[in-house]
């Protein structure tokens, strides 16, 4: 049914047909709305018919609403539910939004302000905040949740290539609300592993990471 098996296509996928339905729907609406304008206007003189129970027609105004609406609830759906189930391999990561900076916290123990992610391998990412309402945001990955104190949110991906994305605080949460943006770096595997260790070696040794 999808075009592709990737999330972000399946979400520009959804917000495309919820766009050209809302789109022909306005200009089916206003050509009428225009024609029925000149053609029943005061001066030629042409009367409007009342129609009165036409069977016909109060099925076609339900049943062609009710298929559009279901079907803009199906590809939201389908988004939804795999937005909201991580698959169980996941690699967690701990985000700490707080004003203004994002923290996140690896299993290795180690932590850093910048989102750095393996290509291919699902993330999952836990969602905290410090202090006020936060919004994480990869919008290059489709992907935002609101981040809330004393209350872990969840965010997931899998970043298919590598390279930097923009991470952004999409909820006001202050003064500096606008200066509060990261990023996310895709690396291959075996790039990955070698930032990873590094990273280890440098907190085991007490250095400011
Ligand atoms: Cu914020």
């Amino acid at each position: 049914m999808f075009p592709s098996s990737t999330y972000i296509e399946k979400v520009d996928f959804a917000f495309l047909f919820i766009t050209a339905i809302s789109a022909a729907l306005l200009l089916l609406v206003t050509v009428l709305m225009i024609y029925f304008v000149f053609k029943y206007n005061h001066k030629k003189n042409k009367k409007a018919v009342n129609i009165h129970g036409s069977v016909p027609l109060e099925i076609f105004w339900t049943v062609v609403p009710i298929i559009l609406v279901l079907g803009m609830f199906y590809f939201g759906w389908m988004g939804y539910s795999e937005a909201s189930n991580p698959p169980a391999n996941s690699m967690e990561v701990k985000v700490t939004g707080q004003m203004w900076k994002w923290t996140f916290d690896y299993p290795e123990g180690f932590s850093t302000d910048t989102l750095y992610v393996p290509q291919g391998v699902p993330v999952k990412l836990n969602l905290n905040s410090a202090d006020v309402n936060h919004s994480f945001y990869i919008p290059a990955f489709r992907i935002k949740r609101d981040v809330l104190p004393n209350r872990e949110n969840f965010l997931w991906f899998n970043a298919e290539k590598t390279g930097s994305f923009d991470v952004a605080c999409a909820e006001y949460c202050g003064l500096r609300h606008s200066y509060m943006y990261t990023k996310v770096i895709v690396l291959t595997d075996s790039d990955y592993e070698s930032w990873k260790k590094q990273k280890i070696e440098k907190s085991s040794a007490g250095q400011a990471i």
